[in-house]
């Protein structure tokens, strides 16, 4: 018995100092990748109709679609990227989107270009 209690508190310290261990590895690295922005689809349009973004930023555009668009808000289009999608009710659809370097605006409307969005380059 007296010979396994200091195996014992080898094991308790060993554990305990890997658990610190992991405690300290906090990801370096959080808030790389595309910032996600959601818009909504509705009988109000984009909702945000307008997002700031930086030259060259890479986003990943959200798009959820609410049944009271109708089948106006059914498409997405962003015409200068050539990108069509079709919304669906059940989940977002997600578009992947790196920014120009330039200032302006990249457009997003609907299939026939009443509902109208954008993301402000500046
Ligand atoms: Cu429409």
């Amino acid at each position: 018995m007296k010979t396994l209690l200091p195996i014992a508190l080898l094991l308790v310290t060993a554990l305990a100092s890997g658990c610190r261990k992991s405690d300290q590895a906090v990801p370096a690295a959080s808030g790389t990748g595309p910032r996600r922005i959601e818009v909504t689809v509705s009988n109000q349009g984009f909702t945000p109709p307008r997002v700031v973004g930086r030259p060259g930023e890479d986003l990943t555009l959200s798009f959820r679609y609410d049944k009271s668009a109708g089948e106006c808000g059914r498409e997405v289009v962003l015409p200068a990227q050539n990108i069509k999608k079709t919304l669906t009710e059940d989940k977002p659809t997600e578009i992947a989107l790196h920014l120009p370097q330039e200032k302006g605006e990249v457009t997003f409307t609907c299939g026939m270009n009443m509902l109208r969005g954008a993301i402000v380059v500046e």
